[in-house]
This record gives structure tokens, sequence and C-alpha cells, in this order.
């Protein structure tokens, strides 16, 4: 289709908004409502422009193009037009950007200097102040900084399909929050942390715990040990300003190792024992009529979506505990025999993708540690300790780089810490959806036919689709999967299953779109582009590997030998699994 855009005749497609046709042709109109695939409310009045023949200025999100129109996203009109709105919305917001959590990383900001507005035209006109939300386990919201945008709740509505916030009230007194304002930690909120990923400013942020952890890198008396997980490797570049999926495993181990982290470990190591267990598992089910579909149960997220949403289908679940669980409990419990340390005087601190993370290391189930040592060390209910004392997310980890002045780009590579940082491929791929299934299947085809599996690449359970599927052939038994990722897409597999509808054995559920690479505690931005980018990486990572299945991990083989002893036997059923109840 032909139109003119600032004066230019240019071809777009048919059917797209002026904002998409304007973007095709190398135009970028600011937003701060509008994100693809996300948000289009057209609240923020950012991106209107001029069209001819209009009496008044467009928003170019949400209007399509017309043959012949003709659009102009520079003209005096619409840029004073854009300025002021944004203006408008500076009047209510907290001028206190040098101590934000966002500051440098604002859409706000950024905007306010892009639109070249160097002064506070507008007193403030709303009358009330909020207070900040820290009810939450893993996020804060803070509603004096928020513009309104929506793209929040759109995400929590649209994507995730758990409807946690949403708008109240009207006019100047309309806001954003939980229901009846009892604050994210008392509602359904499952802690993804998708809404922070989206936010444009700092109105919601993880909960910190960089200061805890700085403290305990100081104090002589801990041994703190850090574990990363499989998506972090792909995130933590771009978070210090390295190219989109920037694959940097060495250099992060190096980086760890110069904030004074004692040892650095692997979550995929403990991924792959996570594995050995759910492989094992599912085996288990299946010849012994156990209940099936039975559902991955690493992503913390989901699992707090199915306590609410789908109590009744909690048997489903399987019962392992996460890797950056099980990694908790097997340091405290393995390593400490094995090295001799005090288990109370270890620390371990994990860097996840995800903000859910947090929440999931206080559940009350998280302290098998504790619990094994309970009686061996006499110890009281005040000493009780978690298996896992912090988890920080890859913007964390990137502030403390930032806060020690590490120059990151230039740090050797390095290898991790043995015997918990050694890991295979299937390992890496838990960080993009579909490949919790993948590693699965590379374990449980061995471990079900007796036979070596040559061809190791599942390909049908790999991609970005919302819903993916594969028959699996185990020496004539066809095991049918599922993968979903986003709660939306896992709440049709559970509909399915609820119904008596559910053609499959085994489902994979992650809570974030793309898997743990998108996770709500990945840099910003994260988008459709960015996931597939760090999903490559993570592939390539896996490619490279010199041990592609779980099972053949020499440490884990070890870690049996001479800890375990067996899959499923009566050490793993206390450390590393659990049972959720309704
Ligand atoms: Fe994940 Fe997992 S893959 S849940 O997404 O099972 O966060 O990366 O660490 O625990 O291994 C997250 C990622 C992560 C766990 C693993």
């Amino acid at each position: 289709m032909e139109i003119r855009i600032n004066n230019r005749v240019v071809q777009v497609a048919e059917g797209c908004t002026i904002w998409q046709a304007c973007r095709s042709v190398g135009i970028h109109v600011p937003s701060l409502c509008y994100l693809k695939d996300v948000s289009q409310n057209a609240s923020c009045g950012v991106c209107v422009v001029e069209v001819k023949g209009a009496r008044s200025l467009l928003r170019s999100c949400i209007t399509k193009v017309t043959e012949g129109m003709e659009i102009s996203t520079n003209s005096l009109r619409a840029m004073e037009a854009r300025k002021l709105n944004v203006e408008l919305l500076l009047a209510n917001h907290p001028q206190d950007c040098l101590v934000c959590d966002r500051n440098g990383n604002c859409e706000l900001q950024q905007l306010t200097f892009t639109l070249g507005i160097n002064s506070k035209r507008f007193v403030r006109t709303r009358k009330e102040y909020y207070a900040k939300d820290d009810s939450s386990l893993s996020l804060v919201r803070d509603p004096e900084k928020c513009i309104l945008c929506g793209r929040c709740v759109a995400v929590c509505n649209n994507i995730q399909d758990v409807k946690a916030i949403d708008f109240s009230g009207r006019g100047l007194k309309t806001k954003v929050s939980a229901f009846l304002d009892k604050g994210l930690g008392n509602v359904v909120c499952t802690n993804c942390g998708q809404c922070a990923l989206v936010c444009p400013t700092g109105a919601i942020t993880e909960k910190s715990s960089v200061s805890e952890v700085w403290a305990a890198l100081q104090d002589p008396e801990k041994v703190v040990l850090v574990q990363t997980a499989p998506a972090v490797r792909v995130g933590i570049g771009e978070a210090m300003g390295m190219p989109y999926g920037s694959l940097v495993t060495g250099q992060m181990v190096a980086g760890l190792r110069r904030l004074g982290f004692s040892r650095v470990f692997d979550t995929n190591f403990a991924a792959d024992l996570t594995i050995v267990e759910e492989g094992n598992e599912l085996l288990h089910r299946i010849k012994n009529g156990g209940t099936l579909p039975m559902i991955t149960s690493c992503s913390p997220g989901w699992i707090k979506f199915i306590e609410h949403f789908y109590p009744e289908l909690l048997g489903h679940l399987s019962t392992c505990k996460s890797p950056q669980q099980m990694f908790g409990a097997v340091a405290k419990t393995y390593y400490a025999e094995m090295t001799g340390i005090d288990p109370r005087d270890i620390v371990v601190v994990s860097i996840m993708p995800c903000t859910a993370k947090k929440y999931e290391a206080r559940r009350p189930e998280m302290d098998g540690a504790f619990q094994y040592w309970k009686e061996k060390l006499n110890l009281t209910e005040k000493e009780r300790f978690f298996d896992v004392d912090y988890s920080l997310t890859t913007r964390e980890l990137a502030r403390m780089f930032r806060e020690t002045g590490i120059e990151f780009t230039q740090l050797p590579e390095e290898e991790f810490d043995s015997p918990l940082g050694e890991s295979t491929g299937a390992a890496v791929i838990f960080g993009s959806t579909g490949g919790v299934m993948e590693a699965a299947l590379r374990t449980a085809y061995e471990l079900y036919t007796g036979k070596r599996l040559d061809n190791i690449d599942f390909r049908s359970v790999r991609g970005l689709q919302g819903i993916k599927e594969a028959d699996v052939n185990l020496n004539g038994t066809i095991l049918k999967v599922a993968v979903a990722h986003t709660l939306k897409n896992a709440g049709i597999l559970l509909d399915q299953i609820k119904n008596g509808t559910s053609a499959y054995a085994f489902i994979e559920v992650m809570t974030c779109p793309g898997g743990c690479l998108g996770g709500g505690g990945q840099p910003i931005p994260t988008n459709a582009e960015i996931r597939e980018r760090r999903a490559a990486s993570i592939y390539f990572e896996d490619e490279h590997k010199a041990i592609r299945k779980s099972h053949e991990n020499p440490e884990i083989a070890r870690l049996y030998k001479d800890f375990l002893n067996e899959p499923l036997g009566e050490k793993s059923h206390h450390l590393l699994h659990t049972h959720y109840v309704e």
C-alpha cells in the first residue's frame, strides 16, 4: 500500500497501524504504553501524529493506515502535543531519578531527554500520595512512579491470565492496584515479574537482596557459594552493555569470583540432577499407573498458578523440587559433609533470571538441609535455615558488577568450581521453553529402552510457539508430550486435563514467555527478537558441550555413589522432592 510519511512516498503493509508503518520505514514514533505483543492501550498519548484531513491528532499505535494517507510525525503540532503529554505525566511523577532503581534505563527519563524537556512546567495535580507495596517476597510496587500506561495490567491479564492487578478509581484517583488494595503478596500474583519487565519506569521492580549478599560476602565466618541459572549466561552480558543474547558463561564465572564468592557453582549441575530424578519419576508413574500426565515443577510462578487456579490438579505435578532448590539442599548436606564445613556457615546465593525464585526460596518446605541436620547437630527451631539463602535476579547481579567497577567485557573466561559445577548440554537448555522436556526425553529414552539414543535433538519441542507437542517412540511405546510457556497457555493444557481430553503423558510448563530466558528478572528490554537471540545462544552452548545427556554427568554419578545412593531413594525423597497439597 502506498502512503506518504513526512512528505516521502513509501510502501507499507496493508492493515498495519501508523506506528508499525512508520517503524517499517525507519521512523520511530515514541510511546510509553504500546508494547508489541503485549499492550495496545493508547493511554499515554505520546505516539500522536498528524494526518491530513483528520480533525484531531491521531494515536498512531491504534490507527490503521489507509491508501494514500498523508502522515506527519514531526509537524510542530504533533511534536508539541507529544511533549505536552509527557510534561503532564512528569507533573505527578516523583523527580527522584538519581536514586531510582531504573535510573539510566527508564523510558520516561529517556523520553524526557529526547524530547528536549528541560524544566518542570506543571505542578502536581494528584492530591493523594500512594505508599509503596512491599508485601510480596519478589516484587515492590511504587504507585507514585506509575504513569498508568497499563502495560503491567496487560501482561498480567492477557499473557499470563492471572489478573492480579488492574486499574481502580476514576479520574485523578485512577491507579493500578491489586484486588481491594491488598498488596501483591496477598493476592493471586504468581511473582513472575513480567510486570517489572514491561514497566517503562521504576513503578515495579524486584525486591532486592543485594545488600544482604554484600554483607554475607564480607563476613569472615561465612562460606558464600553461588549458583547460576541456565538463562543468566545469555542475559548478563546484555546488562553489561554487550549485544543481545551474548553467551558469556566463562566471563560470568570470572566476574563472580572477583565479587568474592568462595565457590562458583552451576544451577545446571542441579538441572542434571533434576532430570535424573524426574526421568525416573516419569517412568515409575508410567509403569505403576501413577497420575498422568506428569507436569514439570521447576518454575515457581507456575507452581503458584496451579495452586491458586487448579488446586485439584496438583497431583499431576512432578514431586521434584526445582534445580535452584535441589542445589541448595545438596550444597548444605553432601558438599558440607564432603568439605567438613558446618552447614550453618554456608550461605547459598542463586543468580536467577526470575523474580519468583525469591519467593520459592522462602516456601516453608524448602528447608531440607535443616531437617537433615536437625538431629545430627541438635539444632533448635530458632536455628532453622533455608536451603537457598538469597536469590538475586540477573539485573541485581549486573548492579553488583557495576558497583565494584568490574570491566565485565574485559574478563577472561574461567571454569566453574567442582564438584557442583559440572553440567551437560541437557542442563543448559532448561533455560529455553522446551528444554526441560528435551533434556528429560534424552534421559527417559535411554532409561526406558536400555538403548543408546544417537539423535538427541528433539527439534519439535524447540521454538517460541505457545504450545508445542511431540510423539516420542520409546521402542514401540508412543509417549505423547506437550510444552507450554506463559501461564495462559498452561491454562489451556490444564483445562484439557480437567475435561478429560488431554492426550499427553508428560507436559513441560514454564511461566514466562520463551521460558526462563524471558524471565521477569532478565535485562530490560526483553522482547520477542531478544528472546530468539538468547535461545540461539542456549542451543549453541548445548551443541558444544562434551556431554549432552544429564545421566552421563560424572559428578552426578559421584553424588549418587557417595551420598544419594539411588534416584528416588530415601535421601532424594527428603532432600529433593516435595508434595504440593490442596
Ligand atoms: Fe530456570 Fe530452572 S530453568 S526454573 O527457568 O529449572 O529461573 O534459567 O534456574 O531452578 O536449572 C529460572 C532458568 C532455572 C531452576 C534450572
